[in-house]
Parts: C-alpha cells; structure tokens; sequence
C-alpha cells in the first residue's frame, strides 16, 4: 500500500513539473509528495497495528476466560472421579462382606418350631396338672398346688433334619439344611366354670395360628379329663356341670364355622387305681367300658364337632406320691403328639416313632 502510494505521488509530480533544469524527482513538489506519502504509509501502519493489537487483546481475554472454564471443568471431573474411586472401594468391601454372609448362612441351619396347641380340660382334682407335670417335669415330685389361673407349658416331642435343603429365609438363593423342632404347647385350665371363656378364646386363637404358621388345617388337641373312681356310680355334679358348660356348646358352634378344628380329642379316665382298689379283681378291660358307659353322656354336646376317627380313651394313673405305679401318661402323649408329628414329617412316622402301643376307640362309635 505504501508503495502504490509513493508511486503515485512521483507519477502526480512528474505530471505537474516536467518542465525545470532539476531532475524532476528533486524536486519539492515530489519531495514533498513522497513525504506525506511515507507519513500516510506511516500512519495507516500505526493504526493498522492498533487495530490488530486490540482484537489480539480482546482474543486472549476471551481465551483466558474459557482457559479458566476447562481448568474448572477439569477439576469438578478430578472431584467426580475421586468420588467414584472411593465409592468402587466402598463396594468391593461391601461384595465380600456379602460373599461372606452368603457362605455363612449356606452353612447355617435354620430352626423351625411347630407347636400343636392341647388344651387339658375337666372339672377340678380329676388330674390335669398332674398330666401336665408328668409331661413337663417328671422329676419333679413336690406337691400341686390348685391350677388357679390358665397355664402355659411347652413340651418336646420330636426333633428332625428335612430331607431337602430350602431357600434361606434371609437370601433365598442360598439354600439350607432345616431343624425342624416339633412341641406340645399345653395349655392346663382351672377346672372351674369360671375359666371356660379363656379355653374357648384359646381353641379359636390357637386354630387360627396353627394354620397360618404351619398352612395346613390342622387344628388343637382336646384332652378331657375324669375321674375313674366315678365310674358305675352317679356322677358328681360337679362334673355334669362342667361338661353342660358353655364351653363345649361354644367348641360345637364354633367348629360348625371353621373357627375351630379338632385334630384329635382324648378321653382320659385318670385315678384308675382308685376304681381298681373300689372293684378288686375286676379285668381292666371290664373297668375300662364300664367308664366308657358312664361318661358317654357327658361328651354328648361335643357329637358331630368331631370327626369319630379322631375319637380315642384311655385310662391312667397319674398320682404322684405314687410314681412306680403311675401309667398311660405316654399313651395320652402319643395320640396328642400323633397329628404334628404325621402332618410335619410324613405320614407314618408317627407309627414308627410312638409304636404300636395305642389308645382304644370305644367311644368314637357316639361321634
Ligand atoms: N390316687 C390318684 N391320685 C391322683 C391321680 N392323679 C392325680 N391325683 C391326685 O389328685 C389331686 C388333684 O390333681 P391335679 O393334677 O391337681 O388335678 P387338677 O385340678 O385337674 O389339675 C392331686 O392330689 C393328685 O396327686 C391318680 O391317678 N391317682
Ligand atoms: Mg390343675
């Protein structure tokens, strides 16, 4: 551009003054031409340069900024990363402490518990603590004292290990070996009026949770109790009164709805030594159906609730001061145990673990 500009300034002068003796590129017009010339050049270039120099300037703002953008960018990237690094770490030591609960509770053994609910009836004295005590704590000969409030106790019948394993309840992909424990839960009244509504509540609860916890329908053992020695003679009134009572009509109406199943219901003539020494020389057998005859009656409000294979009596003697000679409490505790123990660990074992030793089934012929 400077170029052109001094070109043109000599062409303009030489055009103007070609005429004088001085060379006409000494002269002042093209001196003067080529000055300005150079100072236009001179200026154009300065703020050329001023004008470059700015847009550099406002280029490097520009780049700084978004210098400090990335460098921030990268920093949050660093923070995140480190973040993740800590959380992998975190992880890793959380798998193995899992890898490690798996491999205990493969090697575990879960524990299930069935209850079968017996509920231990009859008027006062006829025995029903002392049956309990028999099952309970056999060695224990201190003497009863009246039943005056509704007593609980559990009683073991039968450990087993299922056959198969089964999905642990806390991670079912891990399978383990089960213990099934199973237990009488013996529930022993007083033998007044008075405590009929508990055993009443206690058949209809106890039907309820058996089948919820175990699915099936099973349902609560009946031990009713009397005292032999009454037997071919009028019964006590009190013991009339208490098989009248609310409480088997409620356990009729009840079962009519489903509120209540009898798994099985066990007649049981206790004080048996006391009708042998009454008829000396008698047979057992005789002694046995002239209480079968006797207490029929009693047990009529519980007809129909029960299903006459389920029916089954025996006789005992369960005093004791007198323990050489006590008997039939493992019969009663056999037909009681009966149910669970086919319901939980196949049929037939109850067979094979109780033997053949049996209660008889007279009485079932009235249900
Ligand atoms: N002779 C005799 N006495 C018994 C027999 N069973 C229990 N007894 C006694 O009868 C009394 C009442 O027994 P208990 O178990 O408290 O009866 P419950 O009220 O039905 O709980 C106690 O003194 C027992 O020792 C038995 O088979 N023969
Ligand atoms: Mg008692």
């Amino acid at each position: 551009m400077i170029d052109n500009l001094l070109v043109l300034a000599v062409l303009d002068s030489a055009q103007s003054g070609g005429s004088d003796s001085t060379p006409w590129f000494f002269s002042n017009e093209v001196v003067g031409a080529t000055i300005g010339a150079l100072l236009a050049a001179a200026l154009t270039f300065v703020i050329t340069r001023r004008a470059t120099s700015n847009a550099v300037t406002q280029d490097n703002v520009l780049l700084s900024a978004r210098l400090k953008e990335v460098e921030a960018e990268l920093g949050l990237r660093d923070t995140e990363l480190t973040e993740a690094n800590t959380r992998i770490t975190e992880l890793a030591a959380v798998q193995d402490h899992y890898g490690h609960v798996r491999e205990l509770l493969g090697k575990s053994i879960v524990v299930q518990e069935f209850e079968q609910p017996v509920l231990l009836l009859g008027p006062r004295f006829v025995g029903k603590s002392s049956l309990l005590a028999q099952w309970h704590a056999p060695w224990d000969r201190g003497p009863l004292a009246a039943t005056r409030s509704h007593r609980r106790a559990s009683v073991p019948v039968y450990d087993f290990r299922r056959p198969d394993a089964v999905p642990h309840f806390a991670d079912p992909d891990v399978r383990t070996a089960v213990d099934v424990h199973l237990k009488l839960r013996v529930h022993d009244f007083p033998g007044e009026l008075s405590a009929q509504a508990s055993a009443i509540e206690t058949a209809r609860a106890e039907t309820a949770e058996l089948r919820e916890k175990t699915g099936r329908n099973l349902g609560v053992v009946l031990v009713c109790m009397f005292d032999a020695a009454e037997a071919g003679t009028e019964l006590r009134e009190e013991t009339v009164r208490y098989y009248n009572g609310d409480l088997f009509a409620s356990i009729r109406t009840l079962v009519s709805h489903r509120d209540v199943d009898i798994q099985r219901l066990v007649i049981v003539f206790n004080k048996f030594d006391v009708l042998l020494a009454k008829r000396p020389g008698e047979p057992v057998e005789a002694l046995l159906e002239l209480c079968v005859e006797s207490f029929s009656k009693t047990l009529q409000p519980l007809y129909g609730a029960c299903n006459p294979e389920r029916v089954c009596e025996t006789v005992t003697v369960l005093d004791r001061d007198n323990l050489l000679r006590s008997q039939g409490a493992t019969v009663v505790f056999g037909e009681v145990a009966r149910g669970i123990v086919d319901a939980m660990s196949g049929s037939g074992a109850a067979d094979r673990l109780m033997g053949e030793q049996r209660a008889t089934t007279y009485m079932s012929r009235n249900f």
